[in-house]
């Protein structure tokens, strides 16, 4: 995985621009192929600020079971992983989290790690608004890795997974939300945990295919979301419901 996003991050752009670096957005299967990615994004960027959208936090510093080196690397680890390799900064994000937790050494670790976090519930306390503001202010201008493991939905909208976890968002909530992020930094994606074989009537594929649509369309458009633009929104919204009425 370190050897192939290396050589595709070594290659131009479609503009032919050398400076521009490739934005690889990556579909996964498990959510462990983060590390190998910031391996790589490390040697190109330096430290780089994640943006991760989970129901859980995937910075346990180790797994009961874990008898060798090689399988402490799993999907609930790579984060910790990434920060004693110095891979990621202190300014990353958490958002959609619900996880049940061993205890506050859950916690304190997580933040040991680097990550601020942004609970399932606080979509109802803070709304997208204040929540798309909370992960601007956060990672700012830094070259940011958006993560995005499709568990954070709700399993009534994307069943189809490996540790579903009830109560989670909504699509339109977090596509709201990532439509906001947009101008931000970014330098590469994933959506990851989307198990297929396990899906209904394409419900979860449908919905992680729409979701890199909107990073693709996010990466190429570039423009922060304004607040006028927001209103444009809502002026073709209502004139819509105009025309209806
Ligand atoms: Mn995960």
């Amino acid at each position: 995985m370190e050897v192939a996003y290396s050589t595709l991050l070594a290659r131009k752009t479609a503009s032919g621009a050398a400076k521009n670096v490739p934005k690889i957005v990556s579909l996964g299967g498990d959510h462990t192929i983060v590390l190998p990615i910031l391996r790589a994004l490390y040697k190109k960027y330096g430290p780089i600020t994640v943006i991760h959208f989970d129901a859980h936090l995937d910075t346990w510093p180790g797994y009961a079971g874990a008898i060798t080196e090689q399988s402490q690397i799993t999907h609930g680890t790579f984060f910790y992983l990434a920060h004693q390799e110095g891979l990621i900064t202190n300014s990353s994000i958490h958002a959609g989290i619900r996880t049940k937790l061993a205890g506050p050494e859950d916690l304190e670790n997580d933040l040991e790690v680097g990550f601020q976090l942004i609970s399932a519930d606080d979509i109802d306390d803070l709304g997208v608004p204040e929540i798309v503001e909370r992960i601007r202010g956060r990672v700012g201008s830094r070259p940011v890795y958006l993560s995005l493991d499709i568990d954070v939905l709700d399993p009534s909208v994307a069943p189809a997974t490996g540790t579903p976890e009830p109560a989670g968002w909504h699509a339109r909530e977090l596509k709201r939300i990532i439509r906001g992020l947009a101008g931000l930094n970014f330098v590469g994606a994933d959506i990851v945990e989307v198990s297929p074989a396990y899906d209904f009537a394409e419900v979860t594929t449908t919905v992680a295919a729409d979701l890199v649509h909107d990073f693709l369309s996010m990466f190429l458009s570039g423009a922060p979301q304004t607040s006028e633009s927001r209103t444009n929104t809502n002026k073709i919204a209502t004139a819509k419901d105009d025309r209806e009425l």
